[in-house]
């Protein structure tokens, strides 16, 4: 998942997001204090979160390319021949082979938020699919979009794997899953990747890792703060935290003080104390009932479902 490196070019040339701004001033002024994990991606954040993956920690991108991998024939039955298949926050698109060598697409329309990312990744997967025409989309998957006029009339597999459906509330994911039902249209199927429910032992380290990967990645979002917005957090008076909420089924990251501290942000003065956090990102996790009841509340009715051995991940399909 990689969405700013655009913005970081920009911010290269002075620029500073305005929506970057707000968020951050809004999210230190309120209490608890948030900031929304959108803004962890910045280069350096894409970076992190590509290491994160191929930690021995974080099973979700190994175990949910090992399902596809092996459920592949069995997608490919269901899914049939000649669909365009769009995929949602393409990223890196590192599991978009698997899925394209199985169902014979007649189209793959990558969305991303990041254009230079997204142009490079597809041309990279028009080598590898020659004669497959690529339409890659430049849009913000969250906002209301307009597939190309190029795949009008052909029936269309939406793909959205990683679990990026769980940094959402499952009321943002009813609603996003509702705009791509919408943007996709009527006889659709979306093949979409959801993490199980499982044991903390397994859960905390997966975003707590003992390379401190992970922590990077969410100090990451201090350092950005400090850079483009003219900030002086003392990043190192601020410690990475993963806790599983089990109330409200997700992982936590937040950004820790170890001890009272004040500091300024784009020309304004916060202050924290020893113990108190900064709430980076939740990370929703389903039991398989749950994904279901998820699915179809944005008016997607649940047709197959594929998991791993232990049942840590599932890739769900399911019908507009
Ligand atoms: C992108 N997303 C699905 C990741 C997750 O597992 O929630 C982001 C992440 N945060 C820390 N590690 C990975």
């Amino acid at each position: 998942m990689l969405m700013d490196r655009d913005r970081e070019a920009a911010t290269e040339t002075d620029m500073v997001d305005p929506a970057f701004r707000a968020d951050v001033l809004s999210g230190l002024a309120a209490r608890p204090r948030a900031i929304p994990a959108r803004w962890f991606y910045d280069r350096r954040g894409s970076e992190l979160f590509e290491a994160i993956t191929a930690l021995p920690e974080y099973y979700p991108t190994r175990t949910e390319r090992a399902i596809l991998a092996e459920a592949a024939p069995a997608i490919a039955e269901r899914v049939g021949a000649g669909r365009a298949v769009v995929e949602f926050g393409s990223g890196s698109s590192a599991k978009t082979p698997l899925l394209l060598g199985a169902v014979a697409p007649s189209a793959y329309v990558p969305i991303d938020i990041s254009g230079a990312f997204l142009r490079a990744s597809a041309a990279a997967l028009g080598a590898r699919f020659p004669g497959l025409p690529v339409h890659p989309v430049e849009a913000d998957f969250m906002r209301p979009l307009t597939l190309p006029r190029s795949i009008a009339g052909t029936p269309r597999l939406g793909f959205f794997p990683g679990s990026t459906i769980g940094n959402m509330g499952p009321q943002a994911a009813v609603g996003l899953l509702a705009a791509m039902a919408d943007t996709l249209g009527e006889g659709a199927l979306l093949l979409i990747g959801i993490d199980r429910i499982k044991s903390p032992t397994v859960l905390v380290p997966a975003y707590d890792d003992a390379a401190g990967v992970t922590a990077a990645f969410n100090l990451n979002l201090l350092h950005r703060i400090n850079r483009e917005l003219e900030g002086d957090i003392p990043v190192d008076r601020f410690r990475h935290v993963a806790r599983w909420n089990e109330a409200e089924a997700r992982i936590e990251m937040h950004l820790e003080a170890r001890e009272a501290c004040r500091f300024t942000v784009a020309g304004r003065a916060f202050q924290i104390g020893a113990g108190e956090t900064i709430h980076t990102e939740n990370s929703h996790k389903y039991g398989p009932r749950d994904a279901r009841l998820l699915l179809r509340a944005g008016g997607w009715q649940p047709r197959a479902e594929w998991t791993d051995a232990e049942d840590r991940f599932a890739l769900l399909l399911a019908e507009a």
